[in-house]
C-alpha cells in the first residue's frame, strides 16, 4: 500500500529517480550453466541461434528400447532410461528388446501436432540414447530400430518430414561420452559406461568409438533427414577437445545452420544446457532448461506424476523471463504413443499459448527482476510483458526496478478494455518512485494474467 507522503523523502526519491533515469539499465548477473561457452559472441552463432531464441518451447522426446516395457525388464523396475546399466543387463540379452519392439501405434503426425498444439515451435528427440541403439536406420551400425525391430520404420525420417510439413525445427539428441553398446567407450569415476559386458578399461579407447560409431553417425544424421536444426548432445564425459572440436567443424561442414548444444564438450556450442532446474537469474548468453514434464525422462509404466499446467507455465515463463528457452520432455510407450496424461497437461499450455503467445515468443530477458510479490516479466521491443501469477487482493500491482514512467498499460488477452489506469507513488523512506497499475478485480486467468506495459 502507498504511505502518506513526506517530502522529505520525495526530495531523496527525486534525486535517486533523476541518477537512474534509464529505465532498462539494471546489469543482469550472470547464471550458471552446466558449460561455459567459448562461442557466444561468435557472429555466425548468433545467425544461427535467431529462430532458436524466437521459438523459447520446444518439445524433447525420450523414446528408445527401455520404453518397451515403461523401464521394466522381465519384470524388474530398471529405475529409468538408464535400466540396461541399472540392472547390468548383458548386451546379448537387451537387444532381445528389440525383437518385440513393434510401436505400431506411432504417429509422427500426430506426436507433432501434439507439440505444435502446445505453442512449440522446434522438436529433439533421441536418436541414440546411452544404451547405444540407434531410432533411426543407422548404416554404421546395425544396432538399430529398422535392422532389429519386427517394425522396420525409421521414425526419424517420419518425424522430421512431418516436422517440416507443420513448420517446427526438428533436432535430434546424441548420447556423446556414454554408450553401453560400444566396445570402446571407457568408464572411470562414474562415468558410467559398460563394465558388466566390457570389464578390461585397459583395452578400450575412446578414439575407436569415435571413428568407427560417432562420426558416421552424425554424418548420417546430417544428410539423410534434411535440415537438422539442433544437435543436443549429452554427456560429453570421455572427450577430448580435439574431438569435441572435430565433431563441431564436421557439423558446420555438413550443415552450417544446425546449431549445437555445449554437451558436445570443452566449451564449445552455441547454448548452455541446464538439466531439470531453472537458474535464479537472467543470462544474456543462450541457454536452455530441459525438463521432464511428469518424473522420467523415458516412458517409465505408472508415473502419473504429471507436473499441473500451472507449473509448466510457470516455468516456462520464469525461463523465458531469464533470457531461456524451455524444452520440455515426454516420453512415449512402447506402443508409440504420448501418455494422455502428457497430452492433456500440453493441450492446457497450448490454450494459454494460444492466447499469450505474444509475451513468450520472441521475448528477450527482463530487464527486471523477478517480481516476488507477483510474478515475472518478459520484453519485446517497447514493452513489458507481466505475468501476473498472484493476482494483487488490492488491485493495485506495484513494479519493482522500473525506473521510467509507464505510458500505457493494458491486458493482453482483452484488447477492448480501455488502458488501466496507472500511476506511481513514494513507498517507504529509502525509496524509488514505485510505479503502480490498477487492475480489475479478477484476473482473466488465474494461472497468468499478462499485462503489457508501454513505454
Ligand atoms: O537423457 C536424459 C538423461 O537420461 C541424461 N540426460 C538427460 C537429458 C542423463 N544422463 N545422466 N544423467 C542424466 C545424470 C545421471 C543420473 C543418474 Fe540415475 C542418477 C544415473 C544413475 C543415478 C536417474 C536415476 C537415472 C537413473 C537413476
Amino acid at each position: 500500500m502507498m504511505k502518506k507522503i513526506n517530502f522529505t523523502f520525495v526530495f531523496v526519491a527525486a534525486v535517486l529517480v533523476a541518477l537512474n533515469s534509464r529505465a532498462a539499465d539494471i546489469p543482469i548477473p550472470d547464471a550458471p550453466v552446466d558449460t561455459p561457452l567459448k562461442t557466444v559472441t561468435d557472429a555466425a552463432a548468433a545467425k544461427r541461434l535467431a529462430w532458436w531464441s524466437e521459438a523459447r518451447f520446444g518439445m524433447f522426446i525420450h523414446w528408445g528400447l527401455y520404453a518397451q516395457d515403461g523401464c521394466f525388464y522381465k519384470g524388474t523396475n530398471g529405475s529409468s532410461e538408464h535400466m540396461m546399466r541399472h540392472l547390468q543387463i548383458p548386451l546379448a540379452e537387451y537387444a532381445k528388446v528389440a525383437d518385440d519392439f513393434n510401436p505400431t501405434n506411432f504417429n509422427a503426425d500426430e506426436w507433432v501436432g501434439i507439440a505444435k498444439n502446445a505453442g512449440m515451435e522446434y522438436m529433439v528427440i533421441t536418436s541414440k540414447h546411452h544404451d547405444g541403439f540407434a531410432m533411426y536406420d543407422s548404416q554404421s551400425s546395425d544396432y538399430n530400430i529398422v535392422k532389429r525391430t519386427p517394425w522396420k520404420r525409421d521414425p526419424i525420417k517420419e518425424l522430421a518430414d512431418a516436422c517440416r510439413k507443420q513448420g517446427l525445427k526438428f533436432g535430434v539428441y546424441y548420447s556423446l561420452g556414454r554408450d553401453w553398446e560400444d566396445p570402446d567407450v571407457p568408464t572411470r569415476d562414474g562415468y558410467r559406461s559398460n563394465t558388466w559386458d566390457y570389464p578390461i578399461e585397459t583395452n578400450k579407447v575412446f578414439a575407436h568409438y569415435f571413428e568407427r560409431k560417432v562420426k558416421p553417425q552424425i554424418t548420417e544424421l546430417l544428410t539423410h533427414y534434411g535440415p537438422i536444426a539442433v544437435l543436443w548432445f549429452d554427456t560429453p564425459e570421455k572427450i577430448s577437445a580435439a574431438e569435441s572440436q572435430e565433431l563441431v567443424d564436421l557439423i558446420h561442414k555438413l550443415q552450417p545452420d544446425c546449431i549445437i548444444n555445449s554437451r558436445v564438450g570443452h566449451g564449445l556450442g552455441d547454448y548452455g544446457v541446464q538439466e531439470q532446474k531453472i537458474p535464479g537469474a537472467g543470462d544474456i548468453k543462450p541457454w536452455e532448461t530441459c525438463m521432464t514434464l511428469n518424473g522420467h525422462w523415458g516412458y517409465f509404466k505408472g508415473d502419473e506424476k504429471w507436473k499441473p499446467a500451472q507449473t509448466v507455465i510457470h516455468n516456462l515463463v520464469d525461463i523465458v523471463s531469464k533470457g531461456g528457452n524451455y524444452l520440455l520432455n515426454v516420453g512415449p510407450t512402447g506402443a508409440g504413443v504420448i501418455p494422455q496424461g502428457g497430452v492433456n497437461d500440453l493441450e492446457q499450455v497450448g490454450a494459454w499459448m494460444k492466447v499469450n503467445g505474444e509475451a513468450i515468443y520472441g521475448t528477450t530477458v527482463s530487464p527486471l527482476k523477478t517480481q516476488p510479490s507477483w510474478g515475472r516479466v518478459t520484453k519485446k521491443g517497447g514493452k513489458l510483458y507481466l505475468h501476473v501469477f498472484d493476482w494483487p487482493k488490492d488491485g493495485s500491482l506495484q513494479i519493482e526496478g522500473l525506473k521510467s514512467p509507464i505510458k500505457k498499460a493494458y491486458l493482453l488477452a482483452d484488447t477492448n478494455t480501455k488502458p488501466l489506469p496507472v500511476g506511481s507513488g513514494i513507498d517507504g523512506l529509502v525509496r524509488w518512485d514505485k510505479p503502480f497499475i490498477t487492475l480489475p478485480s479478477k484476473p482473466l486467468d488465474p494461472i497468468d494474467t499478462v499485462v503489457v506495459l508501454e513505454q
